[in-house]
C-alpha cells in the first residue's frame, strides 16, 4: 500500500470532516515525523500542541507500557494508584490545590462550564439556570454542542442547533467590553490567552491583567483555556503567566499527556473545584490509572528538559529569522514561544497552497483562518533543526 491507496480508502470509508494535506504518516520520533514512502518531514504543528515532548517520548513510552501492563482502567467507582500521584504533582507543578482530569479537551473545557455554573448557583447566589458566562468571538474551545454554541464560527456551528443558552460573546482583546457584558448573573469570563484556531492572535499587552481584575473586582470567575497555549507551548508554563497572571480556573489537554492518550484537567483551588459532590460530575475514562501515569510522565519531561526555557529560546530565534524572510506574500510574523503563526496578505491567496508547498520540502505545517500559517513544531527542537528548515521556508514564502 502507498499514500494513494490510504488516501482512496481513508476516502471511501470515513466520514469527510478533514481536508489534510496528503501525507500518510506510519511513524514518527522527536520532531521529525515519516510517511509510507519513507520521506521524513520536521513536524511544525505538533498535533496542536499535543506533542510539545516530541513524539513518542521515551519516558512518556515506558510510563505507558508498564502501566498497560498493570492496570489500564478501574473506573472511579474505585480509587488507582496513580491518580492520587498526578494530583499531586499537577498541584505542585501549577499551584492550584486541586485538579478534576477528564479525556479530551472538549470535555474539560464542558466541565469548567458546569464548575461555573455550580460556582454560581452555590456561591454568588445567581438565580438558578440565569447564569452567564462572557467569552470572546474568535474564540475556539471544541466541537461539543455546549461549545459549539458559543462558537463565532459559521462552518462550526450552523448546521449543529439547536444551542445551548447562556453565554454572552464580546471582542476578543478589548477588556472593557468585558467590563461592560458584566451582569449579576455573570459566572465567569472564559478566554484563550492567544487565540490558536483564530490565527494566532495575541491580546494587547495588559489585557488578561486587566480581564483578571475586572473579573476580581466583579466577584466572576476567570477561566482561560491553556488547552493549546498550556504547558511550555509558549515560553511559560502557562500563557497567562507572561503577564502574571493567576485564573481562577486553568483548563489543561493535548500535551498533558505528550500526544499518547487524550488527558485533560481543569485546575482549580478548592473553594472552587472543591464544589463538585459525588455524582454531579464524571466520566468513565477520566483519571484512568493509564492516563494518570501518562500524564505524571509527560509533566515530568516538560519539567526535567526545561521545555519552557526552550521553547522561549528557541521561539524567540525562530521568529527573528521568520521576520527576516523577504517576501511579498508576509502580512505578519508574531508569536509567543514556539507558537507561531505567519500572517499572509490577502492577495497571498490563502496559506493552504503554501503549507502544501512546504510539505514538498519535507516540512509539514498547517494554515488556519485561511491565511495563517502556523508554526509550533514540538519544544524539543535544537536551533541546528530550525536553520534546517529555514532555507525551505525561505522558498515558499518567495513562491509565485
Ligand atoms: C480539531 C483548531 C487548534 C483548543 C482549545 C479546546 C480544544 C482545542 C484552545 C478542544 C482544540 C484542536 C482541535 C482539533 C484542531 C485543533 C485546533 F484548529 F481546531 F482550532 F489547535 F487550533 N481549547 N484544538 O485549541 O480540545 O476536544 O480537540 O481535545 O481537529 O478539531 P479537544
Amino acid at each position: 500500500m502507498n499514500t494513494k491507496d490510504y488516501i482512496s480508502l481513508e476516502e471511501q470509508f470515513g466520514a469527510h470532516n478533514y481536508r489534510p494535506l496528503d501525507v500518510v504518516i506510519e511513524k514518527a520520533e522527536g520532531v521529525w515525523v515519516y510517511d509510507v514512502d519513507g520521506k521524513k518531514y520536521l513536524d511544525c504543528l505538533s498535533a496542536y500542541s499535543a506533542v510539545n515532548q516530541g513524539h513518542v517520548h521515551p519516558k512518556i513510552l515506558d510510563a505507558l507500557v508498564e502501566q498497560a501492563k498493570k492496570v489500564t482502567l478501574t473506573s472511579r467507582a474505585f480509587r488507582n494508584d496513580q491518580l492520587p500521584l498526578l494530583y499531586k504533582e499537577l498541584s505542585e507543578m501549577t499551584g492550584y490545590e486541586m485538579s478534576l482530569p477528564m479525556n479530551s479537551g472538549a470535555e474539560a473545557v464542558e466541565t469548567a462550564v458546569k464548575l461555573a455554573r455550580k460556582w454560581a448557583y452555590v456561591v454568588k447566589k445567581v438565580p438558578r439556570h440565569q447564569a452567564e458566562i462572557i467569552i470572546a468571538a474568535g474564540n475556539f474551545h471544541g466541537r461539543t454542542v455546549t461549545v459549539i454554541s458559543f462558537s463565532t464560527e459559521p462552518g462550526y456551528r450552523d448546521d449543529f442547533g439547536p444551542f445551548t443558552p447562556g453565554f454572552v460573546t464580546v471582542k476578543y482583546g478589548d477588556a472593557d467590553a468585558i467590563e461592560k457584558a458584566i451582569t449579576l448573573n455573570t459566572a465567569a469570563v472564559m478566554l484563550e490567552p492567544i487565540q490558536g484556531e483564530g490565527g494566532v492572535i495575541i491580546p494587547p499587552a495588559g489585557y488578561l491583567k486587566k480581564v483578571a481584575e475586572i473579573c476580581r473586582k466583579n466577584n466572576v470567575l476567570f477561566m482561560a483555556d491553556e488547552i493549546q497555549t498550556g504547558l511550555a507551548r509558549t515560553g511559560k508554563l502557562f500563557a497567562c503567566q507572561h503577564e502574571g497572571v493567576r485564573p481562577d480556573v486553568t483548563i489543561v489537554g493535548k500535551a498533558l499527556s505528550g500526544g499518547f492518550y487524550p488527558v485533560s484537567a481543569v485546575l482549580a483551588d478548592k473553594a472552587v473545584l472543591g464544589l463538585f459532590k459525588p455524582g454531579e460530575h464524571g466520566s468513565t475514562f477520566g483519571g484512568n490509572p493509564l492516563a494518570a501515569a501518562v500524564a505524571r510522565a509527560s509533566l515530568g519531561v516538560i519539567r526535567d528538559e526545561n521545555l519552557a526555557e526552550n521553547s522561549q529560546k528557541l521561539g524567540e530565534y525562530f521568529m527573528e529569522q521568520l521576520s527576516e524572510i523577504p517576501s511579498p506574500h508576509v502580512k505578519e510574523v508574531r508569536g509567543r514561544g514556539l507558537l507561531i503563526g505567519v500572517e499572509l496578505k490577502p492577495e497571498a491567496k490563502g496559506a493552504r497552497r503554501f503549507c502544501e508547498a512546504l510539505q514538498e520540502k519535507g516540512i509539514l505545517a498547517k494554515e488556519t483562518h485561511d491565511n495563517v500559517i502556523r508554526f509550533a513544531p514540538p519544544l524539543v527542537i535544537d536551533k541546528e533543526t530550525i536553520d534546517w528548515a529555514l532555507p525551505g521556508i525561505r522558498d515558499v514564502l518567495n513562491m509565485k
